[in-house]
Order: C-alpha cells, then sequence, then structure tokens
C-alpha cells in the first residue's frame, strides 16, 4: 500500500502521480498482478471531491444504503454508507478488481460486502431488495412530501399509507408545510436546474435590493459547487456593515409575498448569541440564524431579459391560491399545463462578522461539513459551526472573514467548493 503523501503531493501540483511516485507504484505492485491501488486521506475535508465520478454504479449503490438507513433513523449506519461512498467518488478511476480498495479508508466490512457483490454480480442483492422493499418505496414517496421527516413518514407507514392517495384519503392532519408540500408534490421532485436557479437569484437579488440597498446575496448549497441541477436553491444574504442585516427577512419576504412570488413560506429569527450560547454546538448550528424555508412559484416564461417583469406581471394576473389555504387538494394532478413551476427555495440572513463560516457552512456537501466539524474537535481541539469557530483549549474564538482562513486555521489545504462534492 502506498503512503498518503503521493495523494497530498499531486494535490498540490494539481497533476497525477509523479514519476518518481509512479516507480514506487510499481515496485510494491510487482506481486499483486499490475493491480493499482489507490490511497486516499480519511476525513473528506482533505480530499478535493469534483463531480467527476468515476464509481457512480458503487457510489449509487452506497448511497442507498446510506438513504434507508437514515429514512430508518440509524444515523451511524446512514454515515458510514456515506462515508465509504464518498471514498470512491474521490478516486481517479474505475475500480475493477477488489484488491484496488485495500488500504482506503472508511471502508467497513458492509460496504465492502456490498461492492464485491457490485464488481462480482452487477448489482447488490441488499441494494436490490431495498429498492423493492414496500417499506422503502413508501418512506420514499412520504419524505418526497416537503415537511415531512424520517419519524412522520414512518408513523404513517405503520399506519397503512403507502401512496399519497391513501395519506389524502387518511384524513391525517397535515401542517401548513406538509400540505404545501403536497399540493406542490410532483413540481417539488422535479430537479431544479441551473437555469431556473438564477432565474430565482435575480427575483432574490432584486427584492433584498429593494428593502435595503447595498446587502448582498450568494447562491450556497449544490449549486456554488457547481452541480447543474439541485433539490432546492440555497441563499445566504448579508450586508457589509454589522447590524443593518437585522429585520431584513421580514422585509424581503413581504416584497416576495406582496410581488406574488411566494407560494409557502415559514421564518424563523435567529437565536445566535455568542456571549449567551458559547461554543457552536455542532448538532444545532443549522437552525440558529434568520432562515426562510420557502416555495416559490417560478413563470415558465422563457425569455431572459424582460424575465423579470414577465413574471412579476404573470404572478399578479394569477396571484397564488394555496399559500396558507387548502384550496388546491389535488396538488400534482392539477398542476400539469400551468404556466408556472413550484421551486424549494432556503433564505438565510447573516451578520457581516459571521459570513465566512455562514458561507462554507452552507455550501455543504452535507458530508463535507460533517467532516470539517469532525476534523475540528477530533484532530484541533476546535469548535465549528456555521456561526464560528472557537478553539476549545485556547478558549477563544478565532476570527475569519474568508473561507480560506478558516481552512487556515483548521490546519487544512484550501479546498474550493467545486472540490467539496464529497
Ligand atoms: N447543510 C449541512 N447539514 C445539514 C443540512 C444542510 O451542512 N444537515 C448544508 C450543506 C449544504 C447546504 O446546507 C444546503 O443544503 P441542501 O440544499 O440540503 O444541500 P445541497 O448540497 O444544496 O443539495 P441539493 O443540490 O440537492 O439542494
Ligand atoms: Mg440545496
Amino acid at each position: 500500500l502506498l503512503d498518503v503523501s503521493w495523494y497530498t503531493e499531486s494535490m498540490r501540483a494539481g497533476l497525477p502521480v509523479d514519476i518518481q511516485d509512479k516507480h514506487k507504484l510499481q515496485e510494491q505492485q510487482t506481486d499483486e498482478a499490475e493491480t493499482e491501488t489507490f490511497s486516499v486521506p480519511s476525513y473528506a475535508c482533505q480530499r478535493r471531491t469534483t463531480l467527476e465520478n468515476h464509481n457512480t454504479v458503487l457510489t449509487d449503490a452506497l448511497s442507498l444504503l446510506a438513504e434507508n438507513a437514515e429514512l430508518s433513523e440509524e444515523e451511524g449506519r446512514g454515515v458510514a454508507f456515506r462515508r465509504a461512498a464518498a471514498v470512491l467518488k474521490c478516486l481517479p478511476k474505475v475500480v475493477m478488481d477488489m484488491t484496488q480498495l485495500r488500504g482506503l479508508p472508511c471502508l467497513g466490512e458492509h460496504s465492502l460486502s456490498v461492492i464485491k457483490d457490485v464488481l462480482e454480480n452487477g448489482a447488490s442483492s441488499e441494494v436490490e431488495a431495498t429498492k423493492n422493499s414496500e417499506r422503502y418505496k413508501a418512506l420514499k414517496i412520504l419524505t418526497g412530501i416537503f415537511g415531512v421527516g424520517a419519524k412522520t413518514a414512518d408513523r404513517w407507514f405503520r399506519d397503512g399509507i403507502q401512496t399519497l392517495h391513501q395519506l389524502r384519503d387518511s384524513g391525517q392532519t397535515l401542517n401548513r408545510a406538509q400540505q404545501a408540500g403536497l399540493d406542490h408534490y410532483d413540481d417539488i421532485n422535479q430537479s431544479v436546474t441551473k437555469a431556473e436557479a438564477d432565474i430565482i437569484s435575480e427575483i432574490v437579488e432584486k427584492a433584498v435590493v429593494a428593502v435595503l440597498p447595498g446587502a448582498q446575496i450568494t447562491l450556497t448549497g449544490g449549486f456554488r459547487r457547481g452541480k447543474l441541477t439541485g433539490h432546492d436553491v440555497d441563499f445566504l444574504i448579508t450586508h457589509p456593515e454589522e447590524g443593518r442585516e437585522e429585520g431584513l427577512m421580514s422585509k424581503v419576504v413581504s416584497w416576495l409575498e406582496t410581488q406574488g412570488f411566494l407560494l409557502y413560506q415559514k421564518t424563523t429569527r435567529n437565536s445566535y448569541l455568542e456571549a449567551k450560547d458559547g461554543p457552536a454546538r455542532p448538532a444545532s448550528n443549522m437552525d440558529r440564524f434568520e432562515r426562510c424555508l420557502s416555495i416559490f412559484r417560478l413563470s415558465k416564461e422563457k425569455k431572459r431579459g424582460a424575465e423579470l417583469t414577465e413574471t412579476l406581471t404573470e404572478n399578479l394576473k394569477t396571484p397564488p391560491s394555496c399559500s396558507s389555504s387548502h384550496v388546491q387538494q389535488g396538488g400534482d394532478r392539477e398542476e400539469g399545463g400551468k404556466p408556472w413551476r413550484a421551486v424549494r427555495v432556503d433564505l438565510v440572513v447573516s451578520p457581516i462578522s459571521q459570513f465566512g463560516f455562514a458561507l462554507l457552512g452552507w455550501t455543504g456537501s452535507k458530508l463535507f461539513e460533517r467532516e470539517l466539524r469532525r476534523w475540528a474537535g477530533r484532530e484541533k481541539s476546535m469548535s465549528l459551526s456555521s456561526h464560528a469557530l472557537f478553539h476549545n483549549k485556547q478558549s477563544r474564538y478565532l476570527r475569519a472573514t474568508t473561507e480560506e482562513e478558516i481552512f487556515s486555521y483548521l490546519g487544512l489545504e484550501y479546498v474550493k467548493p467545486s472540490e467539496r462534492n464529497a
């Protein structure tokens, strides 16, 4: 097995393994029948993971098992499969043989047996069985409803509800989010394209600048990592003068609502106070900014340029009917042929003093974030959140305004957003 250094070295040089390392590699492989092995550092935040994945068959299999574990609220098992998939995502080549995986981190017995099954038989029997199980299929459908998590879906499943039809007929009480989720089920379960994200960016930018000139918006989440599609569109909003961002969210939301852009929204207030809350607690760090979970009404008008005005006029002609009422019961059945689609949009407001941390925290991927926090805690005795970085031993906050500074505090090479797709 190779030393990790070639990976780091070649990463630094932006080049594949250099000639010397190649010789080393060949020497070490003389008795391994020409099989190339890989070596990878164990935390995802030490690696560069682009969207170019050479092992999608394997990573899809492991991701499905991760998803199934998460749906069963087995978080530990879910993370184990996610980590295994992430290691395969960053390999420079297609894996052909189990021997190539020798010495790789994060590949437990279970993951290895799934990989072996796929390599030998073209598919994993466990994955196939999971995919076809009544429980997985039902939980997938039910958690596809915005506002429905694994717990609720599981309760409904145990009550005999497996489809949207059965849910509608069951008389279950739905909260406002879930009702909106059901109303716009098909739209929300259809990927958002980058082009749609760009149109929404223009709208949000217009809203933000209208209510607070000088305020800035940044597209975060998967689109900042270069993904071409996503399940939602994530934005981070701030103002260069500390404090000016206070009260901004409610104004932005009112503006969007007045213009007819929102089918649903729920805003939660900022609850983070450094003095009071102390160092970041990883479990709660996603909820503490002023945050708005919304469903946008995006006009399907194609012409760019005139886009915004046309969208506005279109929206005002036929204002949304179902933002909080239950008028549109059919949802997916009635949405076909309409001149707009529903899109999930997340807005987050951060004070400028926390912006670097917020940007790093909201860019993802989820696993990359989890690994950054684990690295900080276990390797550096620091607590990282989307608000701050705290040095546990020195009992002080480490101030930063850019993502680069935060990586540097953490003793990590800077990984740009397009390489955080773990
Ligand atoms: N995030 C996180 N931990 C969570 C949820 C979110 O660290 N439990 C961060 C990482 C990504 C960012 O917030 C946005 O979340 P999502 O929209 O769920 O992720 P995404 O990468 O944007 O995925 P998609 O492209 O499907 O929207
Ligand atoms: Mg997203």
